[in-house]
């Protein structure tokens, strides 16, 4: 309400910059605002007070996040405000996020963010002229907003609070000093009669002096904001620790990709995602630093004996490496929110038997060093699939992004209900018990991987020259495994497509058709049978709250 608002005051002063422009020439005759329609009174010359506004809180803002990578790099006022949305928002925000921007969802967010703060803050500047302290006030609270952000992150310091405070403070002081520069270049209300009738007008800074001030103000702000952004980049003290570490060769490590396993079909998936282009969704809109020094993973609960592994212990472990297709549950049909990779990592089976489940236990919470919770079947972590605690991807310790040091990776099972990163505890328990992050956010406790293919070749939309032409794609539903897959064109018949060699029922598989394209508009779909005979189906669902389900289909033309 309070932008659109905004909208309207600022929609209203349209007329306000040719009035600035007369009030506002150099007053070589001393009396500025004379030529001014003054029919709105002190209205009229708002945006100075709102230009003083945004100011300050620019200045404040920077300076807080300043403070925040010097100080307490996990409180930045930006990010937690962010985090505190992201937890807040309710469940169809995620997949609306996600649909919009996709994976640049974190940038949206805080775009998003920073263009409500400057609407508020001009906002406040007008306000703050208008009735003093109303302005500071609203900088005081900005800065108290991120302060309960901050002290109520789960992985909160003791001086999480100091950003915050310091963006509110710097917000609200210089709100107080900067918005009576802007007002007083101007004739009160009150002084206009006198004004007008050619008395000197106010004592106060001119137009270009307040633009000064206004402009010098924003512009430290900006700099400490770029400061803090470089020496965040510079000072990954956690990125340099990774890039010299050498994990362990495996214990059991997986055979080599089949070379039939790839089609080479230009414009197909690989079917090992190289890391770079791996998909990434998770709550953190900073990315968790964790020094393997200081990682811990405590395994407790409904347990006979609890644990606590260190980084050492972990690495000096029997590690095996497997190859698994993680997807996330907000995956859209055709969609590409699916990666496989080659993991390296500790058999979650093995670890749960050194801690001994105790008779009851169904699920497993496991639980991220930023508070993120993952509930899995206690079942899928102990049965003979390869359910890792991971520390590698695809030959190189895990990605900072992808969950340094540790994380989850359980075959079969959706991102939301297994893959916890950056994982620091293992709490064996029950689902009637408790509940994970998203399974409070109305998306299902349980989430095996739906069966499902999608068609890379062509892309859809596409022009396709007439004559042999191929199509391809990609098919899932891990730990089942793929048996088939079909395509269908113009509502036809199906017909088999050529499967490419699964490296295992874990991970996706390529497939291809060989089509005589004729000229003219067609639609192209693909289904996929799994290993256990279920065929896809036809029916539609929208990712929440278990899996999108439905067809992948697109419409080419042919010339
Ligand atoms: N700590 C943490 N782990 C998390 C998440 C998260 O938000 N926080 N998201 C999960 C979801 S929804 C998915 S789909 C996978 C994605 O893993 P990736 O980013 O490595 O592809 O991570 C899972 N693990
Ligand atoms: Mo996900």
């Amino acid at each position: 309400m309070t932008a659109i608002r905004q909208d309207r005051d600022d929609g209203t002063d349209a007329e306000t910059p040719s009035t600035e422009t007369e009030t506002g020439k150099p007053p070589s005759d001393g009396s500025p605002g004379v030529a001014a329609p003054r029919r709105r009174g002190g209205f009229a010359s708002l945006w100075r007070p709102a230009l003083a506004g945004v100011s300050a809180v620019v200045l404040g803002a920077g300076l807080g996040e300043l403070v925040a990578v010097i100080a307490a790099p996990s409180s930045s006022p930006f990010a937690v405000i962010g985090g505190a949305l992201i937890d807040l928002a309710p469940p169809w925000a995620k997949d609306t996020a996600i649909a919009l921007f996709g994976t640049n969802d974190k940038a949206a967010l805080l775009a998003l963010i920073a263009i409500v703060l400057l609407v508020v803050a001009a906002l406040a500047g007008r306000l703050q002229a208008l009735r003093a302290p109303v302005g500071v006030v609203i900088a005081a609270a900005l800065g108290a907003i991120g302060l309960v952000a901050a002290i109520t992150r789960a992985d909160a310091d003791s001086i999480a609070w100091l950003p915050s405070v310091v963006a509110g403070g710097v917000s609200a002081i210089a709100m107080n000093l900067l918005v009576p520069l802007g007002v007083s270049a101007l004739p009160a209300p009150s002084a206009e009669g006198v004004a007008a009738s050619g008395s000197p007008a106010p004592a106060g800074v001119d137009r270009r002096s307040f633009l000064t001030w206004a402009g010098g103000t924003t512009l430290i702000g900006i700099l400490a904001a770029a400061g803090a952004q470089l020496s965040s980049a510079g000072s990954a003290a956690v990125s340099t620790i990774r890039t010299a570490l050498r994990l362990p060769a495996p214990a059991t490590a997986a055979p080599p990709i089949p070379a039939s396993a790839e089609l080479g079909v230009p414009g197909l998936a690989p079917v090992i995602t190289p890391n770079d282009d791996f998909y990434r969704i998770d709550t953190a809109l900073v990315v968790p630093q964790v020094d393997p020094a200081d990682w811990r993973l405590r395994v407790h609960g409904l347990v006979e004996n609890e644990l606590s592994l260190t980084w050492d212990e972990l690495l000096a472990f029997p590690l095996i490496e497997t190859d698994a297709t993680l997807a996330c549950v907000s995956n859209e049909v055709g969609g590409g929110l699916i990666g496989n990779a080659r993991w390296l990592g500790y058999p979650i089976r093995e670890l749960l038997a050194r801690a001994a489940p105790t008779a009851g236990a169904d699920m497993v919470l496991s639980r991220s060093i930023d508070g993120f919770t993952a509930s899995t079947p206690l079942e899928a972590l102990t049965d003979d699939r390869d359910a890792l605690l991971a520390v590698g991807m695809n030959g190189e310790p895990l990605p900072l992004q992808h969950g340094f040091p540790a994380r989850m990776v359980v075959p079969g099972l959706y991102g939301y209900v297994s893959a916890t990163k950056w994982v620091t505890e293992l709490k064996v328990t029950r689902f009637d018990a408790e509940a994970a992050y998203w399974s409070t956010r109305g998306w299902s406790e349980r989430g095996p991987i739906k069966l499902q293919s999608r068609i890379d070749v062509p892309r859809g939309g596409q022009e396709v020259a007439a004559g042999d032409t191929v199509i391809a794609g990609m098919a899932w539903h891990q730990h089942t495994g793929i048996e088939a897959v079909e395509v269908q064109l113009d509502d036809g018949d199906w017909m088999p497509a050529t499967l490419a060699t699964a490296i295992s029922a874990d991970t996706w598989v390529q497939w291809s058709f060989s089509w005589d394209a004729q000229p003219g508009d067609h639609i192209i779909r693909c289904r996929a049978v799994s290993a256990g005979g279920e065929v896809q189906t036809a029916e539609t669902a929208s990712p929440a709250p278990d899996g999108a389900t439905g067809r992948h289909e697109l419409r080419v033309r042919v010339t």
